[in-house]
């Protein structure tokens, strides 16, 4: 009873006092208790079994579906893949732009077209690079494209360019980038990371760089972005502030943007994106520098968002996804986020008014995670490097 009771403080202490933390021994979730006594039953990470479904042996960055239930993969090298459902893969042989694969740069996240059973259109973001001829040494940023992919999946045509940051820089970080669909106003959001220069451009509505993004599905500027009419302002911006955003997923019931992204040493956030807001970065941090030295004094400031939640130390999110369906009991609503440095899966664990309540480590040692994604078949499917694409089955 007195652990019941605990458990019950803690999660009303975590309510009234923003931001919930996690330090990497509390994964043995007090909060059990209380989330089964909000009716959950205890499915437990034990049950939890990765099933290759891919095998892959270099970086798949980003992954997605077609509507006949083809997946779209991208190799972080500059290569796209479609996927069938018995593990067999094609490459898309031509059309794709030169990537600067060095570094946090490549060929990034995938998306289908909202239309792509009639336009075919594949979005996707990729590092840029200044000269294609020298991809690798030459300076580049961020860039958010599509094409046409061919009836036959082996070309991609008529590519375009929707988005280009700039200016590029050498700095082989913190390119982000995740892409998805506004489920409310059928635009397209996408995250680009702080390219390394923090002091310049989170905070500046001017420049680009460690921002979320909204275009219109043809590139186009909705006219209600948050910074359309400024002087000088990127009128794309819709939320600043950010360091590196390596997921953006749409919350199935309330259609809200949820954003992770990398801090330095500790400080890794999960955000709830609204727009012309301000996340904080570098003004305010739950982390410090690689070196331990202190960057910030500041973890909170009057104008500047709290995260709903933040690791120390840093996991590494990369790639979420929120549970829904029926194939893991007692799930439905919580999180998935990939874990670069852990080489696992987090279930992050919310309760009905999405506050954070409590945290598992799902399948220890399986890889660096890349992207994290529900399939139409109700799984979780997650992209682990030197791996593939694995799916998580229930024992
Ligand atoms: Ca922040």
């Amino acid at each position: 009873m007195r652990f019941f009771v605990f458990t019950f403080l803690t999660i009303f202490f975590l309510a009234c006092n923003g931001p919930s933390e996690t330090t990497s021994n509390t994964t043995a979730v007090p909060d059990r208790a209380a989330t089964a006594a909000e009716g959950h039953m205890a499915l437990t990470p034990a049950a939890i079994e990765p099933e290759v479904v891919f095998e892959y042996e270099d970086i798949l960055w980003g992954f997605n579906w077609l509507p006949d239930g083809t997946m779209i993969a991208t190799d972080k090298s500059g290569k796209f893949l479609l996927i069938d459902g018995d593990g067999n893969s094609t490459e898309v042989a031509n059309g794709v732009p030169t990537v600067k694969n060095v570094g946090q740069g490549g060929l990034l996240d995938v998306l289908p077209s909202q239309d792509f059973a009639t336009d075919r259109l594949v979005y996707f973001s990729y590092s840029k690079p200044a000269n294609p001829d020298d991809a690798d040494k030459a300076d580049a940023s961020t860039a958010i494209a599509r094409g046409k992919l061919s009836a036959d999946n082996t070309n991609l045509e008529n590519v375009e360019t929707l988005y280009e940051a700039g200016p590029k820089t050498g700095k082989p970080v913190h390119y982000g980038s995740r892409l998805v669909w506004g489920p409310n106003d059928g635009h397209l959001y996408f995250t680009i990371g702080d390219r390394g220069n923090r002091d310049e451009n989170p905070q500046d509505s001017t420049r680009d760089h460690g921002k979320v993004y909204r275009i219109a599905a043809d590139g186009s500027i909705p006219a209600d972005n948050p910074f359309v009419g400024i002087k000088n302002a990127k009128e794309a911006i819709y939320s600043f502030g950010h360091r590196n955003p390596q997921s953006l997923t749409i919350h199935p019931e309330t259609g809200a943007i949820w954003e992770t992204e990398h801090g330095p040493r500790g400080g890794d956030e999960i955000n709830i994106i609204e727009a012309g807001k301000n996340y904080g970065w570098p003004v305010i941090s739950y982390g410090i520098n690689y070196n331990g030295t202190q960057f910030t004094q500041l973890n909170s400031k009057d104008g500047m968002e709290q995260p709903l939640h933040y690791w120390v130390p840093s996991i590494a999110p990369s790639g979420m996804a929120f549970i829904t369906g029926d194939k893991y009991p007692g799930w439905e609503g919580d999180l998935v986020v990939g874990s670069l440095k852990f080489m696992r899966l987090q279930h992050v664990q919310l309760d009905d008014s999405n506050n954070v309540v409590g945290e598992q480590k799902l399948i220890n040692n399986m890889g660096r995670v890349r992207d994290v994604r529900m399939g139409p078949d109700g799984y979780l499917y997650a992209s682990v490097e030197g791996e593939g694409i694995v799916k998580l089955m229930v024992k």
